[in-house]
């Protein structure tokens, strides 16, 4: 539809150039935190458990009465974040419940309203800024306590039958929905100084969920831009047009496999995972992934040019729980070693031939090129095609000069082919101790 195309680039008017700039620092930091928190957290059994258990407002309530996090010190997450070598953090203002962690003129359904009787996102917003860390604000336009949002298979009431439907929506009014929506938009990205990303979520266009028409995706859009010119914000409007409706796409709990493109432009991404299967906290789950896992994740992502929001679901008390905790401290323990092949990097130029068993990054600005070894090999290690381009090897984790030299013995050097280099790794692996 060309004219909804043409209508979108007004959205916003900027060049390339001007928007790398204005994405310059995301692009650089590579490594945020997600923070999933809410009421669902007292559930403790994930954060859609409203829709899951098809659990009535009446019977939510409970979660909003006994919402009173006397260990909610967002200082301390802000400085496990930073430890982890995170440099954003992104946290849940509304999820899909409605409920609102910050405090909101147009509901009483917000946590003002709780016995804990504060705005959570004004403490967390200083206690970020003070550590240093950019701050984001995921907020869902999808709404399950909303009086006026219409009923959809995804809502906790969704009816039985298909033709109930439309006689559970009569009198609901989309429209009177959208203009809560502009109007707590316009609260957070008001009341709450500047704010560097906006993470909005999430359309399910057609028969099951909700697009751009039901949010008034273009309109929002345009507020949003108005608002905080400076902001990133994710493409889950169900906006088609990367240049003018959103900044970067999210592929979610799954590694991609290559740079995603737009029209055949690579674009800005960041992959979004849980420590565990869960985004809210969940008491009882298992299956937690173990820290090579998201080691590889962050390298990995890094390596096809995006970045890595890694969850964290704090507790009803309001920690974060000593599971996630460990983990966010394996990762620092990396990353205060290896945080120079994970920030300012990006995907390798393809003249370097990527050798067996590791993964490169690249730091464009220095011209170094970053290579890790997802398995420590048997002393000679070749670069193919390397000859030439290299004039200095190095551990990154003690600075230690790897020396270029031709394997040893006449049979080895036959094996080397005239353009690659071998790099001489010593026989046992240095020590030293971080999870790798
Ligand atoms: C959404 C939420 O439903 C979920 O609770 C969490 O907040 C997560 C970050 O985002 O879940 C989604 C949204 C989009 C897709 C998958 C899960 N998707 O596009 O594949």
């Amino acid at each position: 539809n060309l004219n909804l195309i043409a209508q979108q680039k007004k959205i916003w008017d900027e060049t390339e150039q001007e928007k790398t700039e204005r994405m310059a620092w995301w692009t650089n930091d590579r490594f945020g935190m997600f923070i999933h928190w809410g009421i669902y957290s007292l559930a403790a059994r994930h954060e859609w458990v409203k829709t899951r258990e098809k659990i009535s407002d009446e019977n939510y309530q409970k979660y909003v009465d006994n919402f009173n996090p006397d260990l909610y010190n967002p200082k301390e997450w802000a400085k496990l974040a930073k430890a982890a070598g995170m440099k954003y953090a992104v946290i849940t203002t509304k999820h899909h419940d409605g409920f609102t962690l910050f405090d909101s003129k147009y509901t009483e359904y917000k946590v003002t309203n709780t016995p804990y009787g504060k705005d959570a996102i004004k403490e967390f917003v200083e206690a970020f800024r003070a550590e240093g860390l950019k701050i984001g604000f995921y907020y869902s336009i999808i709404d399950w306590k909303h009086p006026e949002y219409t009923i959809d298979r995804i809502h906790p009431l969704a009816p039985k039958n298909d033709k109930d439907y439309k006689t559970i929506n009569k009198d609901r009014d989309m429209g009177k929905y959208r203009e809560y929506l502009k109007n707590q938009v316009t609260e957070i990205l008001t009341n709450y100084g500047q704010v560097d990303m906006l993470w909005l979520d999430y359309s399910i266009p057609g028969k099951n969920g909700k697009g751009k028409d039901d949010w008034g995706s273009v309109e929002l859009m345009k507020l949003i831009r108005k608002l905080q010119p400076g902001i990133i914000v994710n493409d889950r409007l169900d906006i088609l047009d990367y240049e003018g409706g959103w900044d970067f796409t999210t592929p979610e709990q799954f590694k991609v496999s290559e740079w995603p493109t737009y029209e055949g432009k690579k674009i800005p991404w960041e992959t979004c995972q849980t420590f565990s299967g869960s985004w809210g906290y969940y008491r009882d789950e298992l299956t937690w992934k173990d820290n090579k896992q998201l080691l590889v994740l962050l390298i990995e992502s890094v390596s096809k040019g995006g970045n890595v929001l890694l969850n964290v679901g704090p507790t009803g008390r309001g920690e974060i729980d000593y599971r996630a905790k460990k983990a966010l401290s394996k990762m620092g323990d990396w990353m205060k070693y290896n945080g120079r092949a994970i920030y300012g990097c990006t995907q390798a130029p393809d003249t370097f031939q990527v050798p067996d068993n590791s993964i490169l990054t690249y730091n464009p600005t220095t011209n170094r090129l970053y290579i890790h070894l997802l398995d420590y090999p048997l002393e000679n290690f070749t670069l193919k095609g390397m000859k030439g381009k290299i004039k200095y090897a190095q551990f990154l984790h003690d600075m230690s000069e790897i020396q270029i030299k031709n394997p040893h013995g006449a049979w080895g050097k036959k094996e080397l082919a005239e353009q690659d280099v071998n790099l001489r790794l010593p026989v046992v692996k240095p020590n030293i101790e971080i999870p790798v």
